[in-house]
């Protein structure tokens, strides 16, 4: 029987030494989606155990490049907390291979209790962005390893809220030391990210969590991402909602 427990332990081993592990599924028949799931909240739990808060929840894989990138076709979701919030400088150098992408970002404005009633909940909208690090040997996994691993959150930042509007196709740069290095569209997260903000308040109200005043939802990636190198200056831009900014060390 798997054990839970043993396999959230081993990857928050391995995050927090920097150092790549095997596949679990490798190891694991017994790894569906549903136990991926109690492995990431396992996870979340020994993150909470030491004092990090729920701050929201990323979707991932909404893009259509992501889906290339990575070779699956569905939509998955991992919960963030208040210690993967990035100001101005990111520390990546203990990390094994990040990387960056830019992201639209949703605040929620009251507590959503009802999954329907989340558009009317929003309270601002931002640009963003994710630093993603796969705790798998060369960002390698199915399906269920990448739930199990939290979806690969590792970081974010939001740049200045703006209120709610349509952000169905916003233009979207990631600039790396002010190189543009990817250009994309907000139409490319699930067709308008508004799509993924409502998959994130019914994926949470299934799983019990309730996203309340404040806390964040990362609807998904405008573009593929890219690797993050350190002591790099890393710039997402969005049409009409500004831009946010991170040095890497
Ligand atoms: O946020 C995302 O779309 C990525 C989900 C996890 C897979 C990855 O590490 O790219
Ligand atoms: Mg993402």
């Amino acid at each position: 029987m798997t054990d839970v427990k043993e396999l959230a332990a081993r990857l928050d081993e391995a995050r927090r030494d920097g150092r790549a592990i095997g596949m679990l599924s490798a190891s694991e028949p017994g790894l569906d989606v549903t136990t991926a799931y109690d492995v990431q909240r396992a996870g979340i739990e020994l993150r909470r155990r030491r004092g990090e808060r729920f701050a929201g929840v990323k979707m991932g894989f909404t893009s259509r490049a992501k889906m290339i990138q990575m070779g699956v076709d569905d939509v998955i979701w991992g919960q963030l907390t208040d210690r993967m919030l990035v100001e101005s400088t990111a520390e990546v150098s203990g990390m094994i291979h990040p990387r960056v992408e830019p992201e639209i970002v949703f605040l929620i404005g009251r507590d959503v209790t009802r999954p329907a009633d989340v558009d009317t909940a929003v309270a601002g909208i931002a640009v963003g962005y994710e630093i993603l690090d796969s705790r798998y040997a060369d960002f390698k996994f199915t399906l269920t390893d990448v739930i199990a691993d939290n979806a690969s959150a590792s970081g974010f930042g939001v740049g200045a809220w703006h209120s709610p509007r349509d952000v169905a196709n916003v233009g979207m740069v990631l600039e790396i030391d002010g190189r543009p290095v990817q250009t994309g569209s907000s139409a490319a997260i699930l067709g308008d990210p508004v799509r993924a903000l409502r998959a994130a308040a019914r994926l949470a109200t299934e799983a019990g969590i309730v996203l309340r005043a404040g806390d964040i939802v990362l609807a998904g990636a405008a573009t593929a991402a890219v690797p993050l190198p350190k002591d790099a200056h890393v710039r997402v831009t969005g049409a009409g909602l500004g831009s946010v900014e991170v040095t890497t060390r």
